[in-house]
């Protein structure tokens, strides 16, 4: 409930009240009453003027007034250049796509190394997100939002706005999407590419001769922001000049709130506001990388590392190693992050070796994640498969392509992942997909209301002995921009 037109539109939920509408038949079903909780007193308001009524203190009295400009100036233009929706950036060339239910999407990401085009990534998309809330309560045990395969992540991207959403010298890609009628809609400037300086690349001080040598890195950002209900999403992949690929989800936006009696405490979430609380939840990402590491054929190797037993091998204790085993067919390529093994996975080239002789690769760096606290008999479990394992590989397929499913709510569960690798074809030196999914853990914070400071998780693509050394030797040095 809003009291006041501008009003924040999360700080008064009516708590209790569930309406069940049939929207074929365009008739309310039931409206059931679990019994009245006053509404939250504060109006939760985040944007200039702030309103509050009558007793409340706003939360922000007043702009702070020590923040001077910053100003980003590339004299000669971006380091990019830009064909229709290819795109060149320094070693780096690909091609943006985007889709209504994916989004943004990356096609053919490849880098020059010496004169050479060699292919990394055929084809990199979002295949799902999964929104589950952990709170039992009437008006909140319903929340498993499937966001890409219920609404479609491409059809709800923001229109991005010149200095705000991205700085720099930046270049706009629109997104097509349809309408109910199948009529072409544009979204203006729905995919942001800009440049950014992104700290130090390398350095080293030889403390002997007192010689230095550091050197800027930077990277290439494409990114899409979108607003899912009171969530907003950034989905941004970041290219470096160290041959690294990043993706990076970025959470913000407002929490899913309820309403709590006074003097009470949420037994499945955080009081936020006097009255106001956020239930506990869960947010889960799949990523498709149709991998093309020097060409189609790639092996998948997962990669840990153990302390070696005591023994003649290991006489002081210090002594661990690497193991590695490959993911040779579908049944055993359904695996989860060991952080107490460093885990990470390989996707190796099967036709190419370096300069060393070992498989040219690219390596799946897991970031946070985190596995589902819902259990496995809870009622979307059978439509949240994905959710069950972090990495999943499965043999190219052009159909399969969503990691819950083509339709998460339209089938009786088992559909996308778990479906997909249930026939176990083998993997190794295939044309082979790497999904991979992660989780961003949500007990919320007071700090997340009234909107929620961006809360970032994601993974990186490493050079893995893809290249004979490291490859950001011959960035240019930057000294005139070192002094004052
Ligand atoms: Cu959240």
């Amino acid at each position: 409930m809003r009291t006041a037109p501008g009003e924040h539109g999360y700080a008064r939920p009516v708590e209790g009240l569930v309406v069940v509408v049939d929207l074929d038949a365009g008739e309310v079903v039931e409206v059931a009453d679990h019994g009245v909780v006053a509404l939250p007193p504060q109006p939760g308001n985040y944007e200039e003027p702030w309103i509050f009524e009558d007793g409340n203190v706003p939360a922000v009295p007043a702009y702070r007034d020590d923040v001077k400009p910053i100003e980003i100036t590339q004299p000669e233009g971006p380091s990019f250049t830009v064909d229709g929706h290819a795109v060149t950036w320094q070693k780096w060339h690909l091609r943006i796509g985007f889709t209504p239910r994916e989004g943004l999407v990356l096609h053919e990401v490849a880098y020059a190394d010496r004169g050479t085009l060699r292919p990394v990534v055929y084809r990199a998309s979002l295949a799902e997100m999964y929104v589950p809330y952990g709170d039992p309560a009437p008006t909140h045990r319903f929340k498993n939002v499937f966001d890409q395969g219920e609404y479609g992540v491409g059809w709800l991207a923001n229109p991005l706005t010149l200095g705000c959403d991205c700085v720099g010298h930046i270049h706009y890609f629109d997104g097509v999407v349809n309408d109910n009628d199948g009529n072409p809609v544009t979204i203006p400037n729905a995919v942001c590419m800009h440049e950014e300086d992104a700290g130090i690349a390398w350095k080293h001080t030889d403390f002997r001769t007192g010689a230095v040598q550091v050197r800027r890195r930077r990277r290439l950002v494409v990114s899409t922001i979108v607003t899912v209900g009171n969530y907003e999403y950034g989905y941004f992949w970041y290219l470096y000049n160290d041959g690294t690929i990043e993706y990076e989800v970025k959470l913000t936006g407002v929490i899913s709130t309820g309403a709590i009696a006074p003097g009470e405490v949420p037994a499945h979430g955080t009081l936020v506001a006097p009255g106001l609380y956020g239930p506990h939840h869960q947010h889960f990402f799949c990523v498709r990388l149709d991998m093309a590491v020097d060409g189609p054929r790639n092996t998948v190797v997962e990669v840990d590392s153990a302390p070696s037993p005591p023994g003649p091998d290991n006489p002081h204790g210090n002594a661990w190693q690497v193991h590695r085993t490959v993911l040779a067919s579908e049944a055993g390529a359904q695996r989860d992050t060991d952080a107490a093994r460093a885990r990470y996975w390989k996707i190796e080239s099967a036709d190419r070796t370096s300069a060393l002789g070992a498989p040219t690769a690219y390596a799946l760096m897991p970031g946070g994640n985190v596995p589902p606290m819902y259990s496995p008999d809870a009622l979307f479990a059978p439509r949240s498969g994905f959710t069950q394992h972090q990495l999943w590989v499965t043999a190219y397929d052009e159909t399969q392509r969503f990691a819950a499913g083509d339709y998460p709510n339209q089938h009786p569960g088992g559909q996308g992942l778990p479906a997909y690798g249930a026939a176990d074809r083998p993997l190794e030196g295939g044309d082979v997909v790497v999904w991979y999914t992660f989780g961003a853990h949500h007990v919320v914070r007071p700090e997340d209301w009234p909107v929620m400071p961006v809360s970032t998780v994601g993974f990186m693509l490493k050079p893995t002995g893809f290249f004979d050394g490291n490859p950001a030797l011959d960035l240019p040095p930057a000294a005139d921009h070192c002094h004052e």
